[in-house]
């Protein structure tokens, strides 16, 4: 399996739930900014033209995009892990965490608010319009552990986007509590501990890339 991944973007989900089943793959660096794949310069875009992370090429050679169908198709191939659910209605309900984590607050709160190029207006009404999500995860995690009865892949994702809180100053994640305790409990778990820190080192090297270069 390759994962093609940016560091501590949308693609840390996946990370996170290949660590928890504990399989192997291979991690395929792409520089968001110059979309080259770190380790052997080649162009990204010939393997996703829309140059989005993450995208994974399965054993069989299949390539998959969005988040939602990798962490399924994950979740689905390493069933021992039980990163999943059942079928019909706990189906269903994983089905609606990971949409609500990949529009309401992926791309609905938080791309645009990290978008250096967007204009404050629009930052400002993104704010005013979506900062209700979280009100309405708070409510839901008020007294959980996970998002569903156990650890998901949905858990996976939502742990990656409030990871991002780091570089929104606007989202203070002190107004959720209880976001905030689940944020703090997954963090400390073993598979997202060692995927947030590897993936740190690597932010920081594309950091300092991305200054040379400049
Ligand atoms: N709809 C896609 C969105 C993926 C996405 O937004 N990936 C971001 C990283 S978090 C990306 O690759 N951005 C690079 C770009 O926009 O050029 C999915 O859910 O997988």
């Amino acid at each position: 399996m390759d994962l093609y991944f940016s560091p501590l973007a949308c693609s840390l989900a996946t990370r996170i739930a290949i660590y928890e089943a504990g399989a192997a793959a291979n991690y395929l660096e792409v520089d968001p900014k110059t979309k080259i794949v770190m380790h052997d310069g080649s162009d990204f875009r010939a393997v996703n033209p829309l140059g989005l992370v993450p995208t994974l090429r399965t054993d069989d050679g299949d390539l998959l995009t969005e988040n939602a169908a990798i962490l399924q198709y994950v979740a689905d191939r390493f069933p021992d892990a039980k990163l999943g659910t059942g079928s019909g209605m706990d189906r269903s309900r994983l089905h609606q965490w990971l949409c609500f984590i990949g529009t309401e607050l992926h791309k609905g709160l938080f791309i645009p608010v990290l978008d250096r190029t967007a204009p404050d207006e629009m930052k400002a009404h993104v704010l005013k319009k979506n900062l209700s999500r979280l009100d309405h995860l708070d409510n839901h995690l008020r007294g959980r552990e996970f998002l569903l009865d156990h650890f998901t892949v949905a858990d996976a994702y939502l742990v990656t986007v409030i990871n991002w809180t780091m570089a929104t100053p606007p989202i203070e994640l002190a107004k959720w509590p209880a976001v905030k305790a689940y944020y703090e409990r997954l963090r400390a778990r073993p598979s997202i501990a060692r995927a947030i820190a590897e993936e740190f080192e690597l932010y920081k090297a594309e950091l300092a890339r991305h200054k040379a270069a400049a």
